[in-house]
Parts: structure tokens; C-alpha cells; sequence
């Protein structure tokens, strides 16, 4: 079988898309598997400084494969799904020491909204829409989506979002708060490859600890967090880049991180 997720280098900036366009991109079991591999790859991989995660044609990906899901083991095997494969896949995002922009091309329903709210930036083509759609199937949620949406968006949105599973367009997204840009249809690769260029550009180690810093800050306290926050200004005190960083702001230039 062909694989339903490519991976592809453009210098440090990894581009994974999700492939299966005839099925608007939904998740069957093989296209899983695959995703959490390609991602967990280019977390591991010390030459990959950003990621992109996209999809093919007029779907960003519109979560479970409900063809797939009607001939699935009944409820212990939707519980195992969501312990084995989604929530892995936004653990991975989430934890990734890099940043990661979700290229949000076209409909992004379920699972693949909750994808895109675990990415750390959110740039969207005119055209995309959105939908929670776990509760207009009947559905609680999974994914991720009732840690991510209510702290990108608020308690209140949250349970509007989950529980009225209507479409948004891209502006009604922006103007919750659940994207930080929409392009037109036609700029959006470009786009985001320049943002993502100028990430990978960045002081890599410093951004993981600054990722890994909100988040842990999000779910501390006050005390805890200032440890954190401590433990990874030493680490990243240590790094090249800071050295670089120092060295071409006291010359007066701009610095040209390594990511080491
Ligand atoms: O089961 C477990 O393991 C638990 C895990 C759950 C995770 C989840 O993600 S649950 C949520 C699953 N996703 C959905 O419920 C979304 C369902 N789809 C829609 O609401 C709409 O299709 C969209 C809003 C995404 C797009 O609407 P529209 O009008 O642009 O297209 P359409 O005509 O509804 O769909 C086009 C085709 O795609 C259609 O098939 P057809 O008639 O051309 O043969 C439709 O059935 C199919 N399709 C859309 N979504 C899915 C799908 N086929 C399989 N799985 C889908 N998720």
C-alpha cells in the first residue's frame, strides 16, 4: 500500500503531510501509525529545527476514519485507539523540542482540529474550516481537545466549540483566537515555509525550553514554575547560541544561531 504520510526536508524544516486525499485525509489505522512515526522521527532527528504538519488537496485531515470506525471492536477498542495513536500523536506535538506550524489547508474536523490546536503555531488558507465534530457523532472527545482548546480559547469557547460542533470558517477562527494567521489560499505554502524557515533559523534549544516552560508552567504552581524556569535558564545559558546570542548583541549584530 502507498503511504498516507510523506515526510519531506527543506533544509531543517520538516514538512509532514497527511496523504490520503480521496478520504479527506481521515485517520485510519496505517495513517496513524505512520503520522506518529514521521513525527516522533523529526522530533528525534537533532538536523530537523521546525516542523510543518499539512495536508493533501481541500482536507487538513477530518479526524477518524468513520468508514474504518464502523468495523471497529466496539468501545474497549475506541478507549485502546485513543491510549495507542491520538493521544500519543499529541503528546508528541506537544512535547516536541522544536516548534511545530500546523498548515491548516482545508477542513480540519475531530481528531485533525485537535491536531492542529496541538501544534504550536496555526496558519490557515482563506478557504480552511473547522469543526470539533466528536459530539455530532455522538462523541465525548479525545485528541487532546479538552486540554488544548480551552486554554488556547477559554473554558466558555471550549464547551461552545464541543458542544455546538458547527462549522467555522477561517475568519471565525482567527477571531476566537484558534489561529495566529490566515493567508489566502494561494500564499499559504510560502508562507509558512517562510515562518518556518525563520524558526529553524532560531535558537533551537532555547525555543524547546521555552515550549517546554508555558506548558509546564500551565499546569504548576506559581513556585514550581520559577524552578522550572531556573532548571532551563542554566541549560540554555550552556548552549552555543547563547554564547552567539551575547557575542553579536554586545557587537552590535544580529546573531546566526546553530541550534547547538
Ligand atoms: O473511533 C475512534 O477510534 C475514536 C476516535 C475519534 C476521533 C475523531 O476524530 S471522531 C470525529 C470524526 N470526524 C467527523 O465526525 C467528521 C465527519 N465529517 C464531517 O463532518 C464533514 O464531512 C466535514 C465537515 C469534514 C466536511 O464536510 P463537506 O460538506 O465538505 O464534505 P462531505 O460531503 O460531508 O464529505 C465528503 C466525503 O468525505 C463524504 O463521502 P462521500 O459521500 O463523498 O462518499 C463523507 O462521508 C466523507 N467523510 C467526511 N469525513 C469523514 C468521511 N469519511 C470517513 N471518515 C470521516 N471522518
Amino acid at each position: 500500500n502507498a503511504p498516507t504520510v510523506t515526510a519531506s526536508a527543506q533544509g531543517p524544516v520538516q514538512t509532514i503531510r497527511i496523504d490520503r486525499p480521496t478520504h479527506l485525509n481521515s485517520l485510519d489505522l496505517a495513517t496513524k501509525s505512520q503520522l506518529l512515526a514521521a513525527l516522533q522521527a523529526a522530533a528525534d532527528d537533532p538536523d530537523v529545527r521546525a516542523v510543518v504538519l499539512t495536508g493533501t488537496a481541500r482536507a487538513f485531515c477530518v479526524g477518524q476514519d468513520l468508514d474504518e470506525a464502523r468495523t471497529a471492536d466496539g468501545p474497549d477498542a475506541m478507549a485502546d485507539a485513543v491510549r495507542e495513536h491520538y493521544g500519543p500523536l499529541v503528546r508528541t506535538l506537544l512535547t516536541m523540542p522544536k516548534p511545530v506550524i500546523a498548515a491548516v489547508n482545508g477542513v480540519a474536523a475531530g481528531a485533525g482540529m485537535a491536531l492542529a490546536l496541538a501544534c504550536d503555531f496555526r496558519i490557515a488558507a482563506t478557504s480552511a474550516t473547522f469543526t470539533t465534530a466528536f459530539a455530532g457523532i455522538g462523541l465525548s472527545c479525545d485528541t487532546g481537545i479538552s486540554w488544548t482548546l480551552p486554554r488556547i480559547a477559554g473554558r466558555a469557547a471550549a464547551l461552545d466549540l464541543l458542544l455546538h460542533p458547527r462549522l467555522l470558517n477561517a475568519a471565525e477562527a482567527l477571531d476566537l483566537g484558534l489561529l495566529h494567521q490566515v493567508t489566502a489560499d494561494e500564499n499559504l505554502d510560502a508562507k509558512v515555509q517562510r515562518s518556518a524557515a525563520a524558526l529553524a533559523a532560531g535558537p533551537t534549544h532555547a525555543f524547546a525550553a521555552i515550549k517546554a516552560a508555558v506548558t509546564f508552567a500551565s499546569e504548576s504552581t506559581l513556585d514550581a514554575a520559577l524552578e522550572h524556569e531556573a532548571t532551563q535558564i542554566a541549560r540554555t545559558g550552556a548552549s552555543d547560541d547563547y554564547r552567539l546570542g551575547l557575542d553579536a548583541f554586545l557587537a552590535k549584530q544580529k546573531p546566526s544561531f546553530t541550534g547547538r
